[in-house]
C-alpha cells in the first residue's frame, strides 16, 4: 500500500510550504525559519529592521552582525511586502542598493547589478545633480527609491537568503 503523507509548515505569515512522500521510511521535516525576532519571510529571504538610525555603511555592518546584508529587493512582491510590513512605521529606510563604484550603475550588497528597481519620479538624480556622492538608495514612503548621501542616517532593512532544508533524523511514522 502506498501512503501519501503531506506535511505543511509555516515559514512566514503568508507562506506555507508542503512536502509529500509516498515512503513511510522517508525522513523529512523543515527546519529553516526566520529566527530573528520580528523578521518576516519573503521570496526565500528573511527580512528585518535595524535598531535606530545609521549611515549606509554602518547599517550594512549591523545587518552583517546578524548574518545578513542591507536588504535585497529583487522584485515587486518583496517591495510591496516590505513596504506593507514597515513603511508605515519607518517612513523611509536604507535598502541594499548603491552606485559607489560606478556612477548610475546600481548594484546590491553582493555586487550584483540590480535587475529590479522602484525609482521615484526623476530618480536617481544625485540629488538634482548637486552631489556627486549621492550613491546610496533610500526607499521613501509614497514615493519610491531615491539616491542620496551615504553618510546620512536613516533606519534600514536587512535580508538574508535562506533555503528550506530537510532534517533526515526524523521518521515520518514518528510524527503522524
Ligand atoms: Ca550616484
Amino acid at each position: 500500500m502506498i501512503v501519501v503523507l503531506r506535511y505543511n509548515w509555516n515559514v512566514g505569515p503568508n507562506d506555507t510550504r508542503s512536502i509529500e512522500s509516498s515512503n513511510e521510511d522517508e525522513t523529512v521535516s523543515e527546519i529553516t525559519t526566520c529566527v530573528k525576532l520580528e523578521s518576516i519571510y519573503i521570496s526565500e529571504r528573511c527580512y528585518w529592521i535595524v535598531d535606530g538610525k545609521h549611515d549606509f555603511k554602518e547599517s550594512h555592518r549591523l545587518c552583517q552582525v546578524d548574518d545578513g546584508i542591507l536588504a535585497e529587493v529583487p522584485d515587486d512582491s518583496v517591495q510591496e511586502a516590505v513596504n506593507k510590513q514597515w513603511l508605515s512605521i519607518l517612513e523611509s529606510y536604507w535598502i541594499g542598493v548603491h552606485d559607489m563604484y560606478s556612477e548610475y550603475s546600481f548594484v546590491n550588497m553582493l555586487n550584483e547589478t540590480i535587475t529590479y528597481a522602484k525609482w521615484g519620479r526623476y530618480q536617481p538624480n544625485n540629488i538634482h545633480g548637486q552631489h556627486t556622492n549621492a550613491d546610496c538608495v533610500l526607499d521613501e514612503m509614497d514615493f519610491g527609491w531615491i539616491d542620496t548621501v551615504c553618510s546620512f542616517e536613516y533606519p534600514a532593512i536587512c535580508s538574508k537568503r535562506v533555503t528550506c532544508k530537510f532534517n533526515r533524523n526524523l521518521n515520518l511514522r514518528d510524527i503522524q
